[in-house]
This record gives structure tokens, C-alpha cells and sequence, in this order.
């Protein structure tokens, strides 16, 4: 029988020929591909039936044009994508990004890792993500609206609350899902658990806009509780601005940390006396304005045109990036270690490259990768389908209380599990072999093992029931 090496390796060399140019879906097969290898070498059972093979397959890409109206009245015409990764253990969930960058492997990498994210959560939901190559920024209200329409269109013929239960992640959030779910129901009907974010008013959950930025720091706050630390005092740099950033800049304020950072695809703001998170979700919630605007309005901040905000040298405990997909590399990688930072905490799926993990690894940084450290978004995403099922809507507290232990029981069980398999500070590894395990465990289960041997036993029966 083929060892777990050369079985991991040669899957991971025929999809590097199949999928050649799709950067972003290698690279996520290549990080986690050898985190699974001990694992498999004490399961040969998942090898016997060829699971991770047919785990990276996804079971659907589907891909359409969506043509709509600029306000001029020029038809426009963008790329729409829907990627059914994994339903082995409920129906295909995951976010849909709208930002010109998208294309088909940045949405396999991302529905690839949302597969095991959403496992992590112990909720039954399968891994899916979706998106477009349009770019809202600069455009109208009713622009976005149009193209959400047009969109779903398509969109609506693949997708239903037990089949494939879509959200917001880059460029759409609560304002987009209210367009899109508006569409739905006139094509199809009123179906509240057909998308999760959605608007308070029409049975989305409380605390969902919070989830993903306040689970991340949870998150670290468990990891903290049990080094005998807190986030009391800490300083913490911040990327992005969006959704997951100033929600994980509210949460680390509360906790007694300070955040002296937070950027946008222009630049960063470094604000040495701590964001003014008020501030922030007035300029970019509420007046949706670049973050220049918060510079204008606060004398302690200094604005860095066009600068990764991972080039800052100054001292700090905890980064948490929540930008986007590679945004430290190996170099930025090693100021964070110069700067002195112990955790690195993934809001953003994906934001840093195998090489900038690997110099983490080797200066004894927690890295707490993406899949585990940012579920708390999917989590509560969950939790709104449950609440929609049972036509119920839960308070604030309970879902926040319950999103808290959510990422607790991730925590632990990638601490675990990463002991298990070899090293207790390797998160990813305990992330990938836990997130791994459950949906393996549910592939198995819907096949036989082996074609029935014809054993003596057998035929013994077989003449017997003969003879009769
Ligand atoms: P938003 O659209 O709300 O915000 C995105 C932020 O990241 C903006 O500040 C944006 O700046 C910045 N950004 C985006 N692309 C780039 C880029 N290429 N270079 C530099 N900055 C960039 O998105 P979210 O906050 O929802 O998502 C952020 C990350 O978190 C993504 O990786 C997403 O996949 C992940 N995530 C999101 C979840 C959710 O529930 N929303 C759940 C789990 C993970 P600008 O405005 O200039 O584009
Ligand atoms: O990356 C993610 O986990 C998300 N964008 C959230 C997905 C969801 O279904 O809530």
C-alpha cells in the first residue's frame, strides 16, 4: 500500500498539472497538504478509499455572465462564479465577494478553506464561496442594486436554504445581501434561510455584522487565557478596514488592548493614542469615505499613502490582518518578528504566504491561521439558519455568549489536536487535521469500504440458499 507521503504528494503534484496558473488554489493546497500527512499515516482507511483526492475536487463550479446597467444607461457586462465545494456535512455555505481581483482560483482557495473553517465550528455546513469580478467602489446605490438583481438571477437557480446558503465577504455586506435577497424572493419565494447577514429587519441575527472581528479576537483571548496573559495593555496593529477589521479593533478596545493601526488598499493610519473606533465606522460604515477622511478628522493619526501597514517598525504583541489573501509575505513576515509580535491572529482568509508562516513558525509566533481564528462569521452565519428554521430571533447575548464558546471549543480543539499529531504550538496543523477528520469521517461513511471478498463463509451460504 501507497504510504501517506507518496499519497499526499502525487495528489498534490496531478492538481499543480490540472489547475496550472490557479496561484492562489495551489497555494492552499500546498499548506495544507503535509499538515495531513501524520495524520493519514494512522488512518490508512481514508487513503483505502481515496478521500483527499476526491475532497479537493470540488463537486460543482458554476460560472455565468451578468450583464446590468450603469446609470448612464451603457449595459455593462461582469463574470459571475458559484464554487459547490463539500456538502458532506450540510449544505454548501460560504460568502460571495464582489472586487475586480476575483476569478476562479482565488474562489476554489477560498471554498476550499471554508470547507474545513466550517467544520471547525461543529455546525452542520458545508463549503462553498461565490463572488464577482465587479468592483463597487465609485459606483451608485442603484447601480449596486442592479447589478445584485442581475446576479441573482443566476445565482438564485443553484442555491436554497438546504442546498446552498450564500453571505457577505469583500464588498458585500448587509446593504448588498438586502438587494440580493429581494431578487430572490421574486423570482423564487419568501425563503428567509436562503442567505445569512441579512439585514436585521427581514431575520438576520443579531451580533453576525460583529462575528467574524469579535470571534477573532475570542480567539486570541483564549489562546492569551491560557498563557496565564490577557489583552490587557497589549498593543495590537490591525489591517484592513472593512467589516472584520473594525469589528476586531472594537473587541480588542473592550478587552483593555490598544490598536494602533487599520488600512485600506491605499494605505494605512498609524494612531499611536488608539483608533477612535467611533470615528472609524462613521467614515467608512456610515459615509462609506476612504480612510484619508478619519485622518482628516483625527490630529493623533498619521496617514501612509500607498504603504503596507506591514511595513510599520514599531514594538507591538499581536497582529491581526484582515485586509485579504497574501498581504505578508516573508519579509513583512520577519518585521513582525523585529517588532517583537507573539501572535499572529488571521481575520482575513488566507493573508499569509506559506513562507511568511513558516518564518513564524521558526521564531516561536502563535500563528492562529484564518480557518479557526475567523469562523466566528460562518458561526454565527449558522446560528441565523437555525434562528430562521425556528422562526425565532435570539438576543445579543446569547449568540454573543454562544459565538465566545464557539471559538473557545476551536481553540482548544486545534491546540489538541496539534498535540496530538506532533506539535502543540502548530495551530495550522491542529486546524487542518481536526477540520480535516470530520468531513473525511462523513465522505467515508457514504461509501463501502472494499468490494465484498467472496469468502468460504459466503459460498457456503450461497449453496445452502441453493439447495432450499
Ligand atoms: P470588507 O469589504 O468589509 O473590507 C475589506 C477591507 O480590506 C477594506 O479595508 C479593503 O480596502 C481592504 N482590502 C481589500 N482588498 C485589498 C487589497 N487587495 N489590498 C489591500 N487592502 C484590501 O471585507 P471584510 O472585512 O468582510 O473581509 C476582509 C477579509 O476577511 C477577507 O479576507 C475575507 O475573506 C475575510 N473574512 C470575512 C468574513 C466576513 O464575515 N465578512 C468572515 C471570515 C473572513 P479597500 O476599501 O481599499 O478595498
Ligand atoms: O470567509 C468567510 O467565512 C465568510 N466570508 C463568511 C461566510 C458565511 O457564510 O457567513
Amino acid at each position: 500500500m501507497t504510504n501517506a507521503t507518496e499519497y499526499v504528494q502525487a495528489i498534490q503534484e496531478k492538481l499543480h498539472q490540472k489547475d496550472q496558473g490557479q496561484e492562489e488554489f495551489l497555494q492552499a493546497i500546498d499548506e495544507f497538504m503535509p499538515t495531513v500527512m501524520s495524520f493519514l499515516d494512522t488512518h490508512p482507511e481514508y487513503i483505502e478509499k481515496n478521500i483527499l483526492e476526491l475532497l479537493t475536487e470540488p463537486e460543482r463550479v458554476i460560472q455565468f455572465r451578468v450583464p446590468w446597467q450603469d446609470d448612464e444607461g451603457n449595459w455593462r457586462v461582469n463574470r459571475g462564479y458559484r464554487i459547490q465545494y463539500n456538502s458532506a456535512i450540510g449544505p454548501y455555505k460560504g460568502g460571495l465577494r464582489f472586487h475586480p481581483s476575483v476569478n476562479l482560483s482565488i474562489l476554489k482557495f477560498l471554498a476550499f478553506e471554508q470547507i474545513f473553517k466550517n467544520s471547525l465550528t461543529g455546525l452542520p455546513i458545508g463549503g462553498g464561496k461565490g463572488g464577482s469580478d465587479f468592483d463597487p467602489k465609485g459606483k451608485s446605490d442603484n447601480e449596486i442594486m442592479r447589478f445584485c438583481q442581475s446576479f441573482m438571477l443566476e445565482l438564485s437557480k443553484h442555491i436554497g436554504p438546504s442546498i446552498d446558503v450564500p453571505a457577505g465577504d469583500i464588498g458585500v455586506g448587509a446593504r448588498e445581501i438586502g438587494y440580493l435577497f429581494g431578487e430572490y424572493k421574486r423570482l423564487k419565494k419568501y425563503d428567509t434561510g436562503v442567505l445569512t447577514g441579512k439585514p436585521l429587519d427581514f431575520w438576520g441575527s443579531k451580533i453576525r455584522t460583529e462575528a467574524t472581528g469579535y470571534g477573532l479576537v475570542y480567539y486570541v483571548k483564549h489562546l492569551l487565557n491560557e498563557e496565564k496573559d490577557s489583552f490587557n495593555q497589549k498593543t495590537v496593529f490591525v489591517s484592513g478596514s472593512g467589516n472584520v477589521a473594525i469589528y476586531a479593533i472594537e473587541k480588542v478596545q473592550e478587552l483593555g488592548g490598544k490598536v494602533v493601526t487599520c488600512s485600506d488598499s491605499s494605505g494605512y493610519i498609524y494612531d499611536p493614542e488608539g483608533i477612535d473606533v467611533k470615528l472609524l465606522k462613521e467614515v467608512k460604515e456610515i459615509n462609506r469615505q476612504r480612510l484619508t477622511e478619519y485622518a482628516n478628522q483625527r490630529p493623533s493619526a498619521i496617514y501612509h499613502a500607498g504603504e503596507s501597514v506591514w511595513t510599520l517598525k514599531e514594538k507591538a504583541d499581536i497582529a491581526l490582518p484582515c485586509a485579504t489573501q497574501n498581504e505578508i509575505d516573508e519579509s513583512l513576515a520577519e518585521i513582525l518578528v523585529e517588532n517583537g509580535i507573539k501572535i499572529v491572529a488571521e481575520g482575513a482568509n488566507m493573508p499569509c504566504t506559506v513562507k511568511a508562516v513558516s518564518v513564524l513558525h521558526e521564531a516561536g509566533v502563535w500563528y492562529c491561521p484564518g480557518k479557526a481564528a475567523n469562523a466566528g462569521g460562518v458561526a454565527v452565519s449558522a446560528l441565523e439558519m437555525s434562528q430562521n428554521v425556528q422562526r425565532l430571533t435570539w438576543e445579543r447575548e446569547q449568540v454573543d455568549e454562544q459565538l465566545d464558546q464557539i471559538m473557545e471549543t476551536i481553540y482548544h480543539t486545534c491546540r489538541q489536536t496539534a498535540a496530538e499529531y506532533g506539535d502543540e504550538k502548530n495551530l495550522l496543523l491542529g486546524a487542518n487535521v481536526a477540520g480535516f477528520e470530520k468531513v473525511a469521517k462523513a465522505m467515508a461513511a457514504e461509501s463501502k469500504k472494499k468490494k465484498m471478498k467472496l469468502s468460504w463463509k459466503y459460498c457456503e451460504h450461497f449453496v445452502y440458499l441453493l439447495e432450499k
